[in-house]
């Protein structure tokens, strides 16, 4: 509820790719190769930390703002004309009774990561529990709550990538070595 606060403050970004201003430019540039979709513009601040790990390892996102109960049909058209455009998977984060991954999932044989969102009173409990809680068949990877499972499910995602791509399979390594030797022995 303190995110939603900030989120409520924050400057938001262009509507069709909310990834388009500073800081995440490059994700603008290259070909998209991963959709973050995400339920509403509050979700940015949270969903952000996804497109940072992929666009710091090169990694072209498009980052929308698509809503299952919302827009319906604007997430159908986007998320079936998807893959033909270049896109291999899908990040889907939203809050309360967060459809989107799941429906994400039924609509593309591609796969999908989804990001619980805090931004309901229940703190994102129930967006874990509608995001994980996929019937048989149709599967969802559900990561944690909030920005650090937006941040995981971008690291997922290029650990993915990096299986078939030696240049993301270098940053991934790198941005390993850079984590652990940011460790300090010490806490003081
Ligand atoms: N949401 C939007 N459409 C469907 C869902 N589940 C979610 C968003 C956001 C929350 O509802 O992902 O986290 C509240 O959205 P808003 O726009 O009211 O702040």
């Amino acid at each position: 509820m303190a995110a939603r606060k900030k989120a409520a403050g924050r400057k938001t970004r262009s509507k069709k790719n909310p990834a388009s201003k500073k800081g995440t430019k490059k994700a603008a540039n290259k070909k998209p190769r991963v959709a973050v979709l995400m339920g509403s513009k509050n979700d940015w601040e949270s969903m952000r930390a996804a497109v940072d790990v992929l666009e710091g390892m090169g990694v072209g996102c498009d980052a929308r703002v698509i809503s299952a109960h919302r827009t319906p049909d604007r997430h159908h058209a986007y998320v079936t004309g998807a893959e033909a455009k270049g896109i291999e998977l899908f990040i889907c984060g939203a809050g309360f009774a967060a459809h989107l991954a799941g429906v994400t999932a039924a609509i593309t044989p591609l796969p999908v990561l989804g990001v619980p969102l805090d931004s309901s009173a229940l703190d994102g409990l129930d967006a874990l529990l509608a995001t994980v809680q996929m019937p048989g068949g149709i599967p969802v990877a559900t990561f944690g709550i909030g920005k650090s499972g937006a941040k995981n499910a971008g690291l997922f995602a290029a650990a993915m990538l990096a299986g078939s791509d030696p240049k993301v399979r270098k940053a991934l390594d790198a941005y390993r070595k850079k984590q652990t030797a940011g460790v300090p022995d010490r806490p003081f």
